[in-house]
C-alpha cells in the first residue's frame, strides 16, 4: 500500500466522509471519488437472522463472514474500479475479461459476486433432495441426487487450499467444479465454464470457529440448508 493510499483509507476509516472539505485538496478528491464509486455495488443483506442457519453454521461465523469478509471484498471492488477507471456496471462483463483486468478485480470482484450467491444458496428453510427442473437436470447429468451430492462434496473437500466448489449450468447441461481464491465458473480464467447455480465457500473463514480443521463436517451439515427453490430459480434464468 502506498502512503497515498494509506493516508486515504485510514482517513476513511477514522474520520468518515463528513470532514472531506477539511483536508488538504488532492485527499479530500480521492475521498469525494471513492464515496461516488462506492456505490456501484452494495453489500446485500442477508435474507434471514446471522443465527438462522444454527446448529449447521454457526452465528458467529456468519456474522463476521457476511459483516467483515464480504463487506471487505464488496469495499475493495469498488475501489479498485474506481482506481483502474471501468466504468462497466456489468460484473458478468468484467468477468468475461478478468484476466486483463488487475488482480484486485479478480479476487475482489470474485468475492462480491461469489458470496452474493452463497448467501441466497443458503435458508433455515432448506435442505432435502432437489427438486423441480433443477432436480430433473441433476438426475440427467449424474444419474441421482445421492451420485451429486457425493461428487459435489468431493469436489468441496480436495478444492486445495482457499476456494469454493460449485454446480454449473453449461451448454450440455450441469457440471461439477471448483476454483482457487475468489475465481468463477464465469471468469475467462477458469476450467470449467457455467453458469453458478450452487455455491460452498471452503475458506477457512467459512467453518473454523465451528469445525476448526474438520472441512468435511462442514460440507455434510451444508447440506442440511441448500436453498433448492433458488437453486432453482438461477437455473432457469441462466442464458446458457
Ligand atoms: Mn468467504
Amino acid at each position: 500500500m502506498d502512503k497515498r493510499t494509506f493516508l486515504k483509507n485510514s482517513v476513511l476509516l477514522t474520520l468518515g466522509g463528513a470532514v472531506a472539505t477539511a483536508l488538504p485538496g488532492s485527499l479530500a478528491s480521492a475521498m469525494a471519488n471513492a464515496s461516488a464509486a462506492g456505490e456501484t455495488f452494495t453489500l446485500p443483506d442477508l435474507d434471514y437472522a446471522y443465527d438462522a442457519l444454527e446448529p449447521h453454521i454457526d452465528a458467529k461465523t456468519m456474522e463476521i463472514h457476511h459483516s467483515k469478509h464480504h463487506a471487505g471484498y464488496t469495499r475493495k471492488f469498488n475501489d479498485a474500479l474506481a482506481s483502474s477507471g471501468l466504468t462497466e456496471t456489468s460484473i458478468e462483463d468484467l468477468f468475461n475479461k478478468v484476466s486483463q483486468l488487475p488482480v484486485a478485480i479478480r479476487n475482489n470482484g470474485g468475492g462480491f459476486y461469489n458470496h452474493k450467491v452463497f448467501w441466497k444458496n443458503l435458508s433455515p428453510k432448506g435442505g432435502g433432495m432437489a427438486g423441480g427442473d433443477v432436480g430433473k437436470a441433476i438426475d440427467k447429468s449424474f444419474g441421482s441426487f445421492d451420485k451429486f451430492r457425493d461428487l459435489f462434496s468431493e469436489a468441496a473437500a480436495t478444492r486445495f487450499g482457499s476456494g469454493w466448489a460449485w454446480l454449473v449450468k453449461t451448454g450440455n447441461g450441469l457440471a461439477i467444479t471448483s476454483t482457487p481464491n475468489q475465481d468463477n465458473p464465469l471468469m475467462d480464467v477458469a476450467d470449467q465454464h457455467g453458469y453458478p447455480l450452487l455455491a460452498i465457500d471452503v475458506w477457512e473463514h467459512a467453518y473454523y470457529l465451528k469445525y476448526q480443521n474438520r472441512r468435511a463436517d462442514y460440507i455434510s451439515a451444508f447440506w442440511n440448508v441448500v436453498n433448492w427453490d433458488y437453486v432453482n430459480e438461477r437455473f432457469n434464468k441462466a442464458a446458457m
